[in-house]
């Protein structure tokens, strides 16, 4: 595996300064917490944390924001958004440079972030003329039944470090047409992309003459978060994060009846069926296990291969492995950047070792590198896993690129091992046989919330709606129809027949 020299502190640190320079963000000094860079470890900037008042405040803030923007119309609303999405064109560069210093995602991933983000403000502009209710047949006559839709009030985005500026967009500017405000408490790993987003988002509401308190950022540790968690003026929590988070925030959410919108953790899977395009699927599944240093909810985790191909994918694979450059973000060669922390490594380590004690065969790679250029960085070789059953570690998600190849004999099999485990976002078919696929994508195939055929499990676009099911948390975000989760509804019945009709034939007054 490929290495190249990583940039130093100074380069970082510049580097930031300039993106955060030219987008006009002031940083909140203090001492509370390190803006950070996982390419070194090292840390950037000293900030200063959201206090627990001013978190009320913004809250406050922002519901009353609301109450105006609740009122404005629609596609006035998506004015705002239109301009977030030319702004984000305009500093696609200085806002993928803050995602790759503090995600460590390489550069050509972190302007498809911000590509996502435009992507999304595009469709939720064309969103904000098509918030449409259904009308029903009424049985009585001179009677019209329909439904309409009403904006929840504020938002609370809780955001993760892997997706640090996409996953706030699709939930930003799709409540945002739909008339809420929003709260976002970004992961304490990407202050600055969350302060560049936030910044811009500012700047564009300045720009239409929109309020600015429709949104605020809070900046800290999950005490802050939980702040969005108990308010009563925040009626939707989105939520995205680990399966563990999720079982905090939704029952606490759901205990003073507000809503939430929970996308947690993955562990998906792609069949690769003996009639698959092996030249395709190899570069599917690299991609998907590998990018973001394995580290997206829709990583590729469990390979479950026909046992007639089994032997050539992985020799494939292995090989595929073996060239992966690992490095830079900022190098244009390398395909694999730093992982978040030296504690998420130790996880990775901790995984293999699991995996191994249960009967698992390390195929390639697994060990950590650049550990003298970068003491306090955490690089790792990408893993690929022999497995005999899916068992222990395989049935958890880790954060980290570690692929478990698992063989069977029958699509049936496939399907249940494929099934079998706790978590439901993504999913994939690598095959050319047609009933295959249509197997794989009916009500016996795949229970994921997404599910692809001949494509790996991740770079979904955001016109579909994006989330998955079981310990995945059932939202769905960004395209479809899942604006109607940041909205609620209101069945009306209208009379106009002059004398009063009760319904199921009741006799009254
Ligand atoms: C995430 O990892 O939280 O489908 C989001 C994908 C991206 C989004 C991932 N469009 O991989």
């Amino acid at each position: 595996m490929a290495q190249h020299s990583l940039p130093d502190l100074a380069f970082l640190t510049n580097r930031a300064q300039v993106a955060l320079q030219r987008i006009g963000v002031t940083l909140p000094r203090g001492t509370d917490f390190y803006a950070r860079s996982p390419i070194t470890g090292d840390s950037l900037f000293a900030l200063r944390s959201t206090t627990s008042v001013e978190a009320d405040q913004a809250v406050a803030a922002a519901h009353s924001a609301f109450r105006t923007w609740r009122s404005t119309p629609a596609p006035r609303r998506g004015e705002l958004v239109r301009r977030l999405g030319e702004l984000l064109r305009e500093h696609k560069g200085d806002v993928a440079d803050l995602i790759a210093i503090e995600a460590g995602k390489i550069r050509s991933e972190a302007l498809g972030e911000v590509q996502e983000m435009i992507d999304i403000c595009d469709f939720a502009v064309g969103l904000s003329r098509q918030l449409y209710g259904r009308t029903i047949a009424s049985e009585r006559p001179g009677h019209r039944l329909a439904e309409s839709w009403h904006p929840l009030g504020v938002v609370g985005v809780i955001s993760a470090f892997n997706f640090p500026a996409a996953v706030w967009s699709w939930n930003t500017a799709v409540a945002l047409v739909c008339g809420n405000a929003v709260v976002w408490k970004p992961s304490e790993r990407t202050p600055l992309t969350s302060l560049v987003c936030s910044q811009l988002l500012a700047r564009a509401a300045d720009d239409v003459g929109a309020p600015r308190d429709v949104h605020r950022l809070l900046l800290g540790d999950r005490m802050v978060g939980e702040i969005l968690v108990a308010d009563p003026r925040v009626g939707l929590v989105s939520a995205t994060g680990s399966t563990r988070m999720g079982r905090e925030v939704g029952p606490r959410v759901a205990a003073r009846f507000g809503r939430s919108l929970l996308e947690l953790g993955g562990n998906n899977a792609s069949i690769v069926s003996p009639s698959a395009d092996l030249d395709l699927a190899i570069r599917g599944i690299v991609f998907a296990a590998v990018g973001t240093a394995g580290q997206r909810c829709t990583t590729l985790r469990r390979l479950i291969v026909h046992r007639e191909i089994v032997a050539p994918l992985v020799a494939r694979l292995t090989d595929a492995y073996r060239k992966l450059p690992i490095g830079s973000p900022f190098d244009e060669n390398t395909r694999v950047g730093p992982l978040i922390s030296t504690g998420a490594l130790e996880n990775m380590q901790r995984a293999l070792a699991r995996v191994q004690a249960d009967g698992g065969k390390i195929l390639v790679g697994g060990s950590r590198r650049l550990t003298e250029a970068a003491p306090q960085a955490a690089y790792a070789e990408p893993a690929l896993v022999l497995v005999d059953d899916q068992k222990g570690v395989v049935r958890e998600e880790t954060f980290a690129p570690i692929l478990y190849v698992l063989t069977y004999n029958t699509l049936d099999e496939a399907i249940a091992l494929h099934n079998d485990v706790p978590q439901g976002l993504s999913s994939s078919i690598f095959t050319r046989n047609q009933e295959e696929a249509e197997v794989f994508l009916s009500s016996e195939g795949s229970d994921c919330g997404i599910a692809n055929v001949n494509i790996g499990t991740s770079g979904a676009e955001i016109g579909g709606a994006f989330g998955g099911e079981k310990e995945t948390g059932g939202g769905r975000e960004s395209g479809s129809d899942a604006w109607r989760a940041y909205m609620r509804s209101a069945t009306n019945t209208v009379n106009y027949s002059g004398g009063l009709t009760l319904a199921q034939n009741v006799n009254f007054l």
